[in-house]
């Protein structure tokens, strides 16, 4: 079976499109299967995606993006690297832990000269840890044979969505308002939405013995548990002074101060290869880290519409994770 792509066509879409300064110049398409918005040249790199070859003791992080895919990363990345705080503060988190998918993200121009980041997950030696955003029907297919340990991190969607604005101001200088970025993502065509796909596709996993859920509102309310839950998941073991010393360094404030995890390096390449000056200091891709904040940004008419999104996303499903 191969990934086709219907071009995305909404009246929405063309709104977002100018948002991105039109950048995205081959368009959008909803995929087949998946069903999800991603830039039309997805398509070369899917099935590539889809036949990667996994390996039993490879860790994958999934996640809707901005529902703290990098703070589990770094915590992962720290659980199975025998808690190397040194490198942790040195490597860019981006090349400790690959994100499959990502040259398929960017804007042409700035693909062109970005690797190969599928190649780079082949690659990684073992035991592989590698990230993606994308729902179980785009995954690799191996993954659902070979069964390695999966870890599915959600968040609150109205806080995902309110993140990924800002995240795409930041790094497209995107030119919506707040209210019609999230109009379109309610409308389903930002690139990983539709939101509840990934979301409730692993929410019917959860229980899987190779598959553990998550959430970024359980790691604000108690980090140290799913420290703990995300270890024993590894099969690692942390003493309460490791654990102490992973909390300091999975704060927020630990993480926006360290350069190897703020991902300013990153983002400030990123805006270079579209022409964009540095991003205001204000602007950076550790923002608030909180929950149940987007409510205060949106306005009370986008509050309630994404109320009423979610309450008929998810009946009849029996979802019990953040809303
Ligand atoms: S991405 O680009 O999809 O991988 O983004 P992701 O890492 O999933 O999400 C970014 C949001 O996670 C917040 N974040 C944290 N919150 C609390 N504590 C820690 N340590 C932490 N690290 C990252 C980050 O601030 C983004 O959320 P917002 O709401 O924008 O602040």
């Amino acid at each position: 079976m191969s990934v086709t792509g219907e071009p995305l066509k909404h009246p929405l879409a063309e709104r977002l499109s100018a948002g991105f300064d039109h950048r995205y110049r081959e368009g959008f398409v909803v995929t087949q299967p998946g069903g999800i918005v991603m830039p039309a040249e997805f398509l070369l790199d899917a099935q590539r995606i889809l036949d990667f070859p996994v390996k039993e003791d490879d860790v994958w992080l999934v996640t809707f993006p901005k529902s703290g895919t990098t703070w589990t990363q770094e915590l992962v990345w720290l659980l199975m690297n025998d808690l190397d705080f040194k490198t942790a503060k040195e490597i860019c988190i981006t090349e400790r832990f690959r994100y499959i998918e990502r040259m398929s993200t960017l804007p042409k121009a700035t693909r062109r000269g970005a690797p190969d980041t599928i190649q780079l997950a082949v690659d990684q030696p073992s035991p592989r840890l590698i990230k993606s955003h994308l729902p179980p029907a785009l995954l690799p297919r191996q993954l659902w044979t070979v069964k390695p340990k999966i870890i599915y991190v959600a968040r609150s969607p109205t806080d995902a969505a309110t993140s990924y604005y800002y995240f795409n101001r930041l790094v497209h200088g995107i030119s919506l308002s707040l209210d019609e970025f999230l109009e379109c993502f309610l409308a389903g065509v930002v690139q990983f939405t539709p939101y509840w796909t990934s979301v409730l596709e692993f929410w019917n996993l959860r229980n899987e013995p190779n598959i553990l859920w998550n959430t970024y509102e359980e790691m604000k309310q108690d980090l140290g548990a799913v420290i703990r839950k995300t270890a024993a998941f590894l099969g690692k073991s942390v003493t309460d002074e490791q654990l102490h010393q992973l909390e300091d360094h999975l704060s927020f404030t630990s993480m926006k101060a360290n350069r190897a995890t703020n991902c300013s390096d990153v983002l400030l390449s990123l805006r270079t290869s579209i022409g964009l000056p540095p991003p205001p200091s204000d602007q950076t891709f550790m923002r608030e880290g909180k929950v149940g904040q987007a409510k205060l940004h949106m306005s009370p008419e986008m509050n309630c519409r994404f109320d009423r999104w979610i309450q008929e996303n998810i009946r009849g499903t029996g979802y019990d994770g953040p809303v």
